[in-house]
């Protein structure tokens, strides 16, 4: 259990009265979370974010052995998400659309890795039917019986039930009776009508994506949330965001983890409109997303980092600033490799293992649900952090 904070560690004046609220176990309010967002004191922020992490989890640091798949790119949203770089017109180049057999045929690596999840998102395709997921998720059941499958944003569900012209409802009870495990977090970007107004005019609106989970959750599915940060979005619209997330999950208590986007601007109409082409966002405000999230979500189990965005090097520290969730070993990334992460596409899992440990954390691999599987990872040793030097570990692709 975390001890008392110490205030003399705390720089911004601002942040006090935050600490006494967090030691007294009292919510905190938008003008808190505003005020976490405009300090400048990032160790103290840290700090706080910290303590509220240690008395959720401890040291313990988890991740997954996960293989993401994306079935296909084209997306009758291409043209008004301005932000992402992965989408294409049916007829466009690159676009692409796998048969079963090539997503069965991409998902036999797992066999020789040590895979529990299979993390699947794509685009909105005009013509893929409701049977193409679900005979996905038996295919894939029926293959690789223990893992799970985390599939499709809430975005993809209310695609298909438009295109079913059926319900949320139905669409998710049918992939649930074909083994779904539970859903990603993706689609929800940030829910201010004036920011999606500009980056996503035609996606789901945010009261949308909300029922969509709600919905997930009544029926047993535990759902994962994000928000995609650093571009035109405002601290008042990321404090809202949250804000809502928050509300859902008292009713429910449904989310699992939440994982805050970095926004990556290659390749996509945003970045070239906003000129930042090249910039993605920095260590910094990377860091100071992490913290407000576990000190503002009090009530979601944990929060992740997502290294192919944001770099291992800078998930190792974000587990010193609130952090208990590492993104798996991936294997093969689209998204933000389209839109310019400059990470590799597969950390191999000892390297995982190694990364925690080297921050000074317990390791502990998760399945979906994040019931430990696995704590003792001593076949092979991995190499002790504190013989490395002052460096951070370099993770190298397998
Ligand atoms: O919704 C798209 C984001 C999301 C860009 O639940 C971009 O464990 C940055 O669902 N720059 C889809 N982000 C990915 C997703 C996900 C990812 C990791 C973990 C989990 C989980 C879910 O990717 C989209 C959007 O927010 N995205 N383009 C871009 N240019």
């Amino acid at each position: 259990m975390a001890g008392k904070i110490d205030p003399s560690h705390l720089q911004d004046p601002a942040l006090r009265p935050i600490a006494e609220k967090l030691g007294a176990g009292q919510r905190l309010t938008p003008a808190d979370g505003l005020a976490l967002y405009a300090t400048a004191d990032l160790l103290g922020l840290g700090l706080l974010a910290d303590w509220a992490n240690r008395r959720k989890n401890g040291d313990r640091v988890f991740f997954s052995a996960n293989q993401h798949i994306n079935p296909t790119n084209v997306c009758v949203l291409r043209n008004t998400c301005t932000f992402c770089s992965f989408a294409r017109m049916p007829k466009e180049d690159g676009a692409y659309t796998r048969s079963l057999d090539e997503v069965f045929h991409e998902a036999e690596q797992a066999r020789g890795m040590p895979t529990r999840e299979f993390h699947i998102v794509g685009g909105l395709h005009p013509k893929l039917r409701l049977s193409y997921y679900t005979d996905m998720i038996r295919g894939l059941k029926q293959r690789h019986p223990e893992v799970h499958i985390k599939e499709l944003t809430a975005v993809e569900i209310a695609h298909l039930a438009r295109i079913e012209r059926t319900s949320e409802r139905a669409v998710l009870l049918a992939m649930k009776e074909a083994g779904l495990t539970s859903l990603p977090g993706g689609g929800a970007e940030v829910f201010s009508t004036a920011v999606r107004a500009t980056i996503a005019e035609r996606k789901l609106t945010g009261e949308e994506w909300l029922r969509v989970h709600r919905t997930a959750h009544e029926l047993g599915i535990p759902t994962n949330c994000t928000m995609l940060y650093g571009h035109v979005e405002s601290a008042e619209d990321r404090v809202a965001h949250l804000g809502m997330l928050r509300a859902l999950q008292d009713d429910t208590g449904g989310f699992l983890t939440y994982i805050p986007l970095a926004y990556h601007p290659d390749r996509n109409e945003l970045g070239e409109e906003m000129g930042r082409v090249g910039t993605a966002t920095t260590g910094y405000e990377d860091l100071k997303n992490i913290a407000v999230a576990r000190l503002f979500l009090d009530n979601i189990p944990h929060v992740k980092t997502h290294w192919p965005m944001v770099t291992p090097f800078l998930s190792q520290i974000a587990l010193s600033f609130g952090c208990d969730d590492v993104e798996g070993t991936v294997v093969y990334e689209r998204i933000y490799h389209e839109a310019g992460a400059r990470t590799d596409m597969h950390l191999p899992y000892l390297e995982l293992v190694r990364l925690i440990r080297g921050a000074g954390k317990q390791p502990v691999e998760r399945d979906s649900l994040y019931r430990a599987v696995r704590e003792q990872f001593d076949d092979p040793p991995p190499e002790p952090a504190l013989h490395r030097g002052p460096t951070l570990p370099v993770v190298h692709a397998a």
